[in-house]
């Protein structure tokens, strides 16, 4: 990981759905003790406190459904902006928010990594691909397209023209259980790489992940990591506005945080989707936090001589 110093950016972004309550997402985080327990691990923290986005350019959707792009844009240039700020100081966390913001923390990365020359990978742990473009999106919700506008399909008119775009072959998908039709035929043909549950159940989720590592290390790549709660199973996390069942338990995601610890190649992270409306007592805010003290190396026991980007 990138020296020590992480910079808590709160993205209380909430256009990208009807339903309303993300924004509480990043005070829920400090509630629960985000820098608290990333201090504690030896992280020197800088909370940049909550943004807010830049004045709302004239667009016009292409598609009537499409709810509220114009914050979605003035989102947009103020996370990649201040992201690829962050970026150059230390390891930035993005606590949403919406999944939408990531049109903006993962631009602003793949930039960064653009300057520094280092090809850039993008982790994307959801139950859903959000692999729609506006024309695509039934429901007209851009928290279901990040990954559309970031590897630079077609239909984003009026959204932020990127330098650099994430290659699809540099995307890995672990969780999926909802892909809607549209987006399955996009995926069809693409080199995004994709894990379902079904997978997972099949082989665990250390085989895709260790895979990824591996690819990523030899690389030298950067790697953004972007958790969208939907990814963990509604039982354990309850509070979000897109629960699925099936999803990851609270092992396979602990262990996912764990192997990209030892890995040590993530430079970025997004916390996503949580609704603290929606929650019970703080639980999956506090589950939220501890998986990311998992990805700082909270551990029983210190494992030195692991790699699991090798051993998988
Ligand atoms: B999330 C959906 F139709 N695909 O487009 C859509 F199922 O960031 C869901 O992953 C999108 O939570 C979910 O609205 C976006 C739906
Ligand atoms: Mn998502
Ligand atoms: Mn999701
Ligand atoms: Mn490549």
């Amino acid at each position: 990981m990138s020296g020590t110093t992480t910079i808590l950016i709160g993205a209380p972004v909430d256009c990208g759905k009807r339903g309303k309550g993300c924004l509480m997402g990043p005070d829920a985080y400090r509630v629960a003790g985000i820098k608290e327990i990333l201090t504690e691990l030896g992280r020197d923290i800088r909370d940049l406190g909550n943004l807010a986005p830049g004045p709302l350019p004239e667009v016009t959707p292409d598609n009537d459904r499409i709810h509220a792009m114009a914050e979605t844009v003035a989102w947009t240039r103020t996370l990649m902006q201040a992201g690829r700020d962050a970026a150059k100081l230390g390891f930035p966390i993005f606590m949403g928010g919406d999944h939408a913001l990531a049109m903006g923390s993962v631009a602003g990365m793949i930039q960064h990594a653009a300057d520094l020359g280092r090809p850039f990978y993008l982790l994307w742990l959801d139950a859903h691909s959000d692999f729609h473009t506006p024309q695509s999106s039934g429901s007209g919700n851009l928290h279901g397209t990040p990954v559309a506008y970031l590897t630079g399909r077609d239909g984003f008119a009026g959204f932020p023209t990127l330098d650099h775009y994430l290659e699809p072959s540099h995307t890995c998908m672990i969780g999926l259980r909802s892909v809607d039709p549209a987006e399955r035929v996009a995926l069809k043909k693409s080199p995004v790489r994709r894990y379902d549950m079904r997978a997972i159940d099949e082989t665990g989720i250390a085989r895709p992940l260790g895979d990824f590592l591996a690819e990523v290390e030899a690389a030298n790549g950067m790697l953004h990591v972007s958790l969208d709660v939907d990814f963990l199973d509604p039982s354990i996390a309850p509070a979000v506005g897109t629960t699925v069942p099936g999803g990851a338990t609270f092992r396979e995601a602990h262990l996912v945080m764990e192997m990209l610890h030892d890995s040590g190649l993530v430079t970025s992270l997004d916390l996503v989707e949580l609704n603290p409306f929606m929650d019970e007592r703080g639980k999956t805010a506090q589950l939220m936090v501890d998986l990311t003290a998992s990805l700082f190396g909270r551990s029983v026991f210190d494992r030195p001589t692991l790699n699991h980007a090798r051993r998988f």
